[in-house]
């Protein structure tokens, strides 16, 4: 048995058809981790939601920040953005499994020695402390609405609590969110989450570092398999696999084999 992490698919149905026939996937035995945004930005976020939905036990997705805000759309929790593509979820007539079935999905999974989330961990977290902050917003997302709204409401917050000082509950689900969700670089000195960087971290302001790279950063006895930054692009290295290689922007879709690290790529346009 194989597991391959596919990189943020972001509605990019065609590119994925390309890849999985590159992969040639064995269906009765190998497994995808899908590491979040599925949805939002490309042309085909519903045909990429019901494949993944069927997959079934095949696949573990974890939740990306655009996942999270097609949440929030569904609930008038967060307002509709001029790069949001997600009229046709949230029209379709399956909109409400679909949607159910997004808001079961975990938003970490560790097997082994990979744990898989979509943007990165706190450099205070060991990989326990971003499971249990996980599983505390995975509760709100599987309750009652009105939970789920305000959290979704928070998504797009520019400035959150910064890491060590003390939290509320509601304060410490914000900073873990946006660990989880939306994480690049940090404010070297003072710990906190620069949000607003989204560039190359080789080209980021003095000051800031990754998220992967803080000296503080506890948990280093685990791959963590991730997306979202997409001016990141691919790394693998022993504690990351970074695999969003931009592909609504037009650039590449890829897949990482997890076990040995072999890279399956295809780009944007055939
Ligand atoms: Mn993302």
């Amino acid at each position: 048995m194989a597991v391959y992490a596919i990189g943020d698919i972001q509605g990019c149905w065609e590119p994925l058809q390309r890849l999985l026939a590159r992969i040639a996937i064995d269906p009765g035995r190998d497994r995808l981790w899908l590491v979040g945004d599925l949805v939002n930005r490309g042309p085909a976020s519903l045909e990429v939601l019901r494949w993944a939905r069927g997959l079934g036990e095949r696949a573990v997705v974890v939740l990306g920040n655009h996942d999270l805000h097609l949440i929030g759309r569904s609930l008038g929790a967060t307002r509709p953005r001029a790069s949001d593509t997600l009229d046709a979820v949230l029209a379709a007539p399956d909109r409400d499994e679909l949607l159910a079935w997004l808001r079961a999905r975990p938003l970490a999974h560790r097997e082994g020695r990979f744990l898989m989330v979509h943007a990165g961990l706190l450099p205070g977290w060991t990989a326990r402390d971003a499971l249990e902050a996980a599983r505390e917003l995975e509760g709100v997302l599987r309750g009652p609405d009105p939970g789920v709204a305000e959290l979704a409401s928070r998504l797009h917050a520019r400035e959150v609590p910064r890491p060590g000082a003390p939290l509320s509950g509601a304060q410490r689900r914000e900073l873990a969110l946006a660990a989880l969700l939306r994480i690049r670089c940090l404010d070297a000195r003072t710990g906190e989450l620069v949000l607003g960087y989204k560039g190359p971290p080789e080209e980021a302001p003095d000051g800031l570092v990754a998220w992967y790279d803080a000296p503080t950063r506890r948990e280093r006895d685990v791959t963590v398999v991730c997306g979202h930054w997409a001016a990141l692009g691919l790394r693998i290295r022993p504690d990351l696999i970074a695999t969003d290689t931009g592909c609504w922007m037009g650039r590449a879709l890829t897949a990482v084999r997890l076990h040995d690290g072999a890279v399956f790529q295809v780009e944007a346009a055939p």
